[in-house]
């Protein structure tokens, strides 16, 4: 194998010792410090040893519940170093959804943020049966990170050889699917290296550029596409916790960034910011945007407020990415562009998985050396994902244009997205299900301006029982992360069926989206 993202890593790391490798500039924990390529390698290494200390072995499944700060960056890259998987998880898991990960994942250690030690606690108490792998729940703040490493030797931990074995799994993202439980893609160390050489190929990482982190850490575009992108190149991350318009537009411009990414939702909170027509974005190379299709009048708005060409890339959590449109060359509007270098895409019939011609729409399928080997302990979803000859089912409807541009044109799964992330139906539907008054339900996205898509409940209530559109939201707060919960729920007497009894969504967001 070339040479793997950890090893680059540490490379820079020696070469360019002085130089700042990540900022926290927001007004969170940390905000304000800098670390190092220097001090990211001995901070890395001593969290290795205190890891080793915790009887880490490789293959072990960590937990990461923590908020986008150093701790979180020193334990995912030690514990991927130590040839563990770091499970990276949104904070804002209530604790039904958590317990669900940490079950699932049989994770051996969860560190957890000391600011939500009685959601976790909650979580724990009474529980430990059902999590019998996990030996040890760690919560941490930035402080009290520091403390438990200290007593570390870093030597401990540099004289751990890095992984070189390209099919092991390094990082799980959970994703979920039709059938409504999340389950974890397994990404290996040969999938981020591929991945992360072809991104640095396609959009021209330069170890002088500065990138404006304004993501969540916890998927594949903040985590890997940004953050490791940036420190493969030597280049220098400024990291935003919360993400604020007017000030995300200060700071690319104040601090002369070079790189910024982002969803769709977010680029519209740019052109809307107060300061969207006062601010210098000339200095900016590159802004990028992804994890939701981009609506052609943000493309265009971009050019004509901030003189940028949004770059559109298009992937996913099973492969980060595959498709980019071009640094150099057209950018078209609405189009996701051509296969990543190493990345090979096609069209096929949705049913038949014949090649389709040009123009035509089907089924994108992907295949490279960035793709997952497929989810934990699923061998059957696993098998279920593929073709015989290695193509992963995306999912996504698309065609590919006779120069090779490829245009997504909606998805053949029930999948809703919403600010950049994905919300799987089935998902709302079954905590629905478990509400008295309810007999059936139907979960749909209806289009928004801001976020992309809303999520809607239609609900049956059952005979002689009453439920309130607030009681059902409130039912759903309390067993879901904020951006599952419905917006809109709308009580109906029935739902229009198709010859197999399947719920017809199409016809149910015609119907409901409208107004
Ligand atoms: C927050 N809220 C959302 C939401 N984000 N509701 C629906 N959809 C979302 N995406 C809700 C919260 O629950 C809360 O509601 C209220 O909005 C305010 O929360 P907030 O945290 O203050 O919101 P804000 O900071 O404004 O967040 C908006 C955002 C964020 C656009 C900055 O959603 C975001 O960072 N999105 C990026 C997602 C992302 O990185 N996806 C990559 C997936 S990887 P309440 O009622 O609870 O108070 C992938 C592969 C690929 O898909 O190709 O990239």
């Amino acid at each position: 194998m070339t040479m793997t993202f950890l090893n680059r890593l540490s490379e820079n790391c020696r070469a360019l010792s002085p130089k700042v490798a990540l900022e926290f500039v927001g007004d969170g924990p940390g905000a304000g410090r800098t670390v190092t390529y220097g001090q990211l390698e001995e901070r890395v290494t001593r969290t290795m040893a205190y890891l080793l200390d915790r009887g880490v072995e490789p293959g072990d499944r960590v937990a990461l519940q923590l908020p986008k700060g150093l701790p979180f960056i020193c334990l995912h890259l030690a514990v991927m170093r130590l040839g563990a998987i770091s499970l990276p998880l949104n904070p804002g898991y209530p604790p039904r959804e958590l317990r669900y990960f940490l079950q699932d994942a049989a994770a051996k250690l969860f560190f957890g943020d000391l600011a939500a030690r009685e959601p976790i606690e909650r979580l724990m108490i009474g529980q430990q049966a059902e999590l019998p792998e996990l030996e040890e729940i760690v919560l941490v703040d930035d402080e009290q990170f520091a403390a438990l490493i200290a007593g570390y030797d870093p030597a401990i931990g540099a004289a751990v050889p890095i992984p070189q074995d390209p099919g092991a799994t390094c990082l799980m993202i959970y994703t979920s699917g039709t059938t409504g439980r999340p389950k974890g893609a397994e990404l290996t160390h040969g999938n981020l290296t591929a991945q992360i050489n072809a991104l640095d190929e396609a959009w021209g990482w330069r170890e002088d550029d500065v990138l404006l982190h304004v993501l969540p850490i916890f998927h594949v575009h903040g985590l890997i596409v940004a953050l490791h992108g940036a420190l493969n190149a030597g280049a220098t991350t400024l990291l935003l916790d919360k993400f604020d318009a007017a000030r995300v537009l200060a700071l690319l411009e104040e601090r002369r960034c070079t790189v910024f990414m982002a969803v769709p939702t977010i680029h519209r909170r740019l052109l809307d910011a107060p300061n969207a027509r006062t601010t210098d974005l000339s200095r900016v190379r590159l802004m990028t945007s992804g994890s939701d299709r981009l609506p052609d009048d943000v493309f265009l708005a971009y050019q004509e407020t901030f003189g940028h060409t949004l770059l559109e890339r298009y992937g996913m959590s099973e492969t980060g990415m595959n498709l980019s449109n071009p640094l150099a060359g057209e950018r078209r509007v609405g189009s996701v562009g051509l296969p990543l270098p190493g990345v090979e895409a096609r069209i096929v019939h949705p049913e038949t998985e014949a090649p389709l011609a040009d123009d035509e729409v089907g089924e994108v399928q992907i295949r490279g050396p960035h793709v997952c080997k497929g989810y934990w302990r699923q061998p059957d979803k696993t098998v279920a994902a593929f073709t015989a000859d290695g193509w992963l089912r995306t999912g996504d409807m698309g065609t590919r244009s006779s120069d090779g541009y490829f245009t997504l044109k909606g998805r053949a799964k029930d999948l809703i997205i919403s600010g950049g992330y994905n919300i799987y139906p089935p998902e709302v539907e079954l905590v629905l299900a478990e509400h008295p008054a309810i007999a059936a339900s139907a979960v749909i996205g209806c289009p928004d301006a801001e976020w992309g898509e809303r999520v809607t409940a239609l609900v049956i209530v059952r005979p002689d029982a009453q439920v309130s559109e607030e009681e059902v939201i409130t039912f759903c707060r309390e067993r879901l992360i904020g951006y599952k919960v419905p917006r809109a729920v709308r009580f109906v007497d029935e739902f229009p069926r198709n010859a197999l009894g399947k719920v017809q969504k199409a016809q149910l967001r015609a119907e409901f989206c409208a107004g």
